[in-house]
């Protein structure tokens, strides 16, 4: 198969084109919370995406309503239209991006139609490279690689090794979380879909620390968290234990029968501002309290828009460019007008091919670097 790979020219495919930070004081990868003024961010890339193969922790996420069409297709790459007009968009988004000030670099593409072993499983094909987010977690100046639960996902760092190298080699910290084994022990076979109560349950098991990155949201010194069907306790323990007693790590539960990531469910905005998904929260966190609380409105997604892997409530996962600037989709006009009304000023980008992969401007980007410090905001 080959790809007709285009990339604009203002974005750098190969990394070894670095920009320094603006102030030499400021290590390379700076980034304590979600808010601060952007300086330099991964955006992903759609080249190569697979439909992921059908496993119970993909069943425990995607919408019924495509299970049918993963059970068939798991394992092939994405339609080449969607691709294309996904990465077209994605050109447009680090277009807009460089024209706010901000460096992007973007990850290598990798043939995620191979299939590879462990010692202990199979998998038919990788995933993508689409969602830096998931990936990665970046806190102050270290990068670290999340213990992903899907099997599909068990190498996509391997299109991100050029970057992280070189913001290494740059100063940066770069750790990996212990690599998991991914065996069946992870996994609870019995599974079913449910909500907070003591009946919940999650698609993975205890057996060893697993999480996503895009489960944890950073609020400077207090970062908020989620379990879910990748993100176990264990997982948040190694975390919370290794990053140290500068930052508390709140754990949040939501009504949500599919738990997978904290970007479209609880995005703090700005200090004293959060948006808030209406369905999923009925309780905010304590500190959280005496904030701004936007209730999103529902997103303006057609119906038979294909979202094949996640909920129409992706029209929250947007990305702030500081406190006031915030990328949103051009089509969500009842969120634009709210953000406007709050004191935001949108900037709008067309993202809809894009979000038929399963996210939105937040997903699809990782900030390595924002001006600012760890501070305390509650
Ligand atoms: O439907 O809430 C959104 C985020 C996916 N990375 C959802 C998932």
């Amino acid at each position: 198969m080959t790809l007709e790979l285009t990339r604009e020219e203002t974005t750098e495919t190969s990394s070894r084109l670095f920009n320094s930070p603006k102030t030499k004081s400021q290590p390379v990868v700076n980034s304590f919370n979600e808010w601060d003024c952007l300086e330099e961010v991964i955006v992903g890339i759609v080249d190569y995406a697979t439909i992921p193969p059908w496993h119970l922790t993909v069943q425990s996420t995607v919408p019924s309503k495509h299970e049918n069409f993963i059970k068939k297709f798991g394992g092939q790459p994405f339609p080449q239209e969607l691709v294309q007009a996904a990465n077209k968009e994605l050109d447009q988004f680090a277009k807009l991006l460089n024209a706010e000030g901000v460096i992007v670099k973007r990850p290598n593409p990798v043939d995620n139609t191979l299939s590879f072993n462990t010692p202990d499983w199979q998998s038919p094909s990788g995933l993508y490279q689409a969602m830096p987010r998931d990936l990665l977690l970046v806190i102050g100046d270290m990068l670290i690689e999340a213990p992903m639960a899907w099997r599909s996902r068990y190498y996509e760092i391997n299109g991100y090794r050029n970057l992280l190298k070189d913001y290494f080699q740059l100063g940066a910290r770069w750790i990996s979380a212990p690599k998991p084994q991914l065996t069946n022990a992870l996994y609870n076979f019995d599974y079913v879909e449910s909500l907070p109560g003591p009946q919940r349950e999650y698609a993975i098991t205890e057996f060893e620390p697993t999480f996503d990155a895009a489960d944890f949201t950073r609020c400077g010194k207090d970062i908020f968290v989620q379990k879910s069907n990748v993100t176990n306790s264990f997982g948040i323990e190694w975390l919370r234990r290794h990053i140290g007693n500068q930052y508390t790590i709140h754990e949040l539960e939501f009504y949500d029968s599919h738990p997978m990531h904290i970007d479209a469910t609880l995005v703090p905005l700005a200090p004293g501002h959060v948006l808030v998904n209406p369905e999923r929260v009925s309780k905010l966190p304590i500190m959280v309290d005496s904030w701004n609380v936007i209730y999103a409105p529902p997103s303006c997604i057609p119906q038979d828009h294909p979202l094949y892997m996640s909920s129409s409530w992706l029209s929250m996962n947007i990305l702030m460019l500081d406190e006031k600037r915030v990328v949103v989709e051009e089509s969500e006009e009842p969120l634009i007008k709210l953000f406007k009304e709050n004191g935001f000023q949108p900037i709008t980008c067309s993202f809809r091919n894009f979000n038929s992969f399963g996210g939105s401007f937040h997903c699809a980007t990782l900030d390595v670097r924002r001006n600012g410090t760890l501070q305390s905001y509650f």
